[in-house]
């Protein structure tokens, strides 16, 4: 990313708050570009290099955000300190840090409770903000539709309740940086019933916003279209595969949530069928649950799709903990019921994907850049649809959790039933995904041979 870069898109930021209480502006002050210090803290169960790649990834969400890290500080201890987050010792040896830095903001990698703000702030005596923050600020950056608007302001208003009262009285009058109040701002003075007000208004707005949304999506079910949702961790390339594949011009950016607000275009199938093609939100570790909460209607696109299209990053270094992270929210948004199709992108800036492939059967590798594996994509997206219309059964044994867990991702279960062998499933499911799962496949869906739970 390139200084001017930065600069045009600092200048077009648009604060969440515009409406709120007359005063314009976010979380950040784009006035200058703030130094930053980065902690995290390290507890016995995390292993050291995810903490690290944490705390590379929450810099990264902050050069987006449009400030500079400085300097990272990882503390290992037993648990997380209640009251202070790192202990009250390495609290005064940041301060020093940010002190011989100049640093004006200090970014913890966990979400800080209203008490721990406040009480950091104290000892460091500045701003002191966590991920969230951070995250909740880009959106605000980025949304772009009435609808993302309302959201990351409802998500941001709802995380900034609690905190409206503790994050510093102190520091009120002070000027600009990253979670502190604009110039001459005594947000923390603001009537909280204001506050909650707006909430309300927004909601109803959101609600008003969603119910044409839902007249859209019943247009939609009546013409019988299958529906594949784009999703997967934030950059891994999915706004790209969409213009890649249907030829659209979706918003691409080495960006970290470029892409707030569901884009649907329409793929033509190598066997002549349509189907529509939805991009969405990217994901993140540690995605904050006001977020989700929020953005429920546009994520809810994934839980009604035929099938995901799971887009990951297979050039980044840890992209089986992305593949994770996107799993995780994908669970809590209800989508985990649909069929999964791993797509492992940016192949042309790999040395091969054959071990991702290898380790994830029935995922497909491509390059959006070159288009290399795109024909391939859309035939395997195609036989997966079809199948969708086929049901098999299976009887996976307690014992097989992994088989269990990879059934459920391949495939729509319709129902699952114990028996004396184990779990008992009915599915929808490809001709392709099927055979990774011969071992425990009954003859024929239907048959009453074991259908009694004797073998099948
Ligand atoms: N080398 C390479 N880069 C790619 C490929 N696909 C996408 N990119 C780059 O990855 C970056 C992110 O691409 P996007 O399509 O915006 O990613 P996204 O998943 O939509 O990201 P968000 O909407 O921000 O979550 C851009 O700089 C793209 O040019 C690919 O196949 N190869
Ligand atoms: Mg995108």
């Amino acid at each position: 990313m390139t200084e001017a870069s930065r600069g045009g898109r600092a200048e077009g930021h648009r604060g969440a708050f515009g409406e709120f209480g007359g005063e314009a502006g976010g979380f950040i002050d784009r006035a200058f570009r703030e130094k930053i210090v980065l902690v995290g803290v390290a507890v016995p169960a995390q292993a050291t290099t995810a903490v690290e790649e944490s705390l590379g990834e929450l810099a990264r969400l902050v050069e987006t955000a449009g400030a500079d890290p400085v300097h990272s500080v990882l503390q290992r201890r037993d648990r997380i300190d209640p009251a202070t987050y790192v202990g009250r010792g390495k609290a005064l040896e940041v301060r020093d840090i940010a002190e011989q830095y100049d640093a004006d903001t200090v970014v913890f990698d966990d979400e800080l409770s209203p008490a721990q703000q406040y009480n950091l702030e104290g000892i460091l005596g500045r701003t002191a903000i966590d991920r969230t923050t951070v995250i909740l600020d880009i959106f605000a950056q980025n949304a772009s539709s009435t609808e993302g608007k309302v959201q990351v302001e409802l998500a941001q208003l709802r995380y900034r309740l609690p905190r409206l009262r503790g994050s510093g009285y102190r520091l009120s009058q002070q000027a600009g940086g990253i979670g502190a109040r604009g110039p001459g701002e005594t947000q923390l003075e603001v009537d909280r019933r204001r506050l909650l007000r707006r909430i309300s208004t927004l909601e109803a707005r959101l609600r008003g916003i969603r119910r044409h949304r839902g007249v859209q999506a019943r247009r939609r079910r009546r013409s019988a279209q299958s529906t594949v949702a784009i999703v997967g961790y934030t950059n891994a390339g999915k706004s790209s595969l969409l213009n890649a594949l249907c030829g659209a011009e979706a918003h691409v950016e080495d960006r970290l949530f470029a892409t707030l607000d569901a884009l649907t275009r329409r793929l033509d199938l190598p066997g002549g069928e349509t189907v529509l093609l939805v991009d969405t939100v990217g994901f993140v570790r540690k995605l904050p649950h006001e977020f989700v909460e929020a953005f429920m209607s546009t994520l809810e696109v994934a839980g009604d799709a035929d099938l995901l299209m799971h887009v990951v990053d297979a050039s980044a270094a840890d992209c089986e903990g992305q593949v994770q992270a996107v799993r995780e929210v994908l669970e809590v948004i209800g989508a985990a019921k649909v069929p999964e199709l791993l797509v492992f992108n940016k192949l042309d800036a790999t040395d091969g994907a054959e071990h991702l492939l290898a380790a994830h059967p029935g995922s497909v590798a491509v390059s959006a850049v070159s288009g290399a594996g795109l024909e391939h994509l859309t035939a395997v997206i195609g036989d997966r649809l079809r199948a969708a219309a086929a049901t098999a059964e299976f009887v996976v044994p307690f014992s097989r959790g992994e088989v269990m867990a990879g059934l459920h991702r391949s495939s729509q279960v319709l129902s699952e039933t114990a028996t004396g062998d184990g779990m008992r499933y009915r599915v929808r499911i490809d001709d392709a995904s099927a055979a990774r799962f011969a071992d425990f496949r009954c003859p024929a869906a239907g048959n009453a041979a074991g259908a009694d739970g004797g073998d099948c």
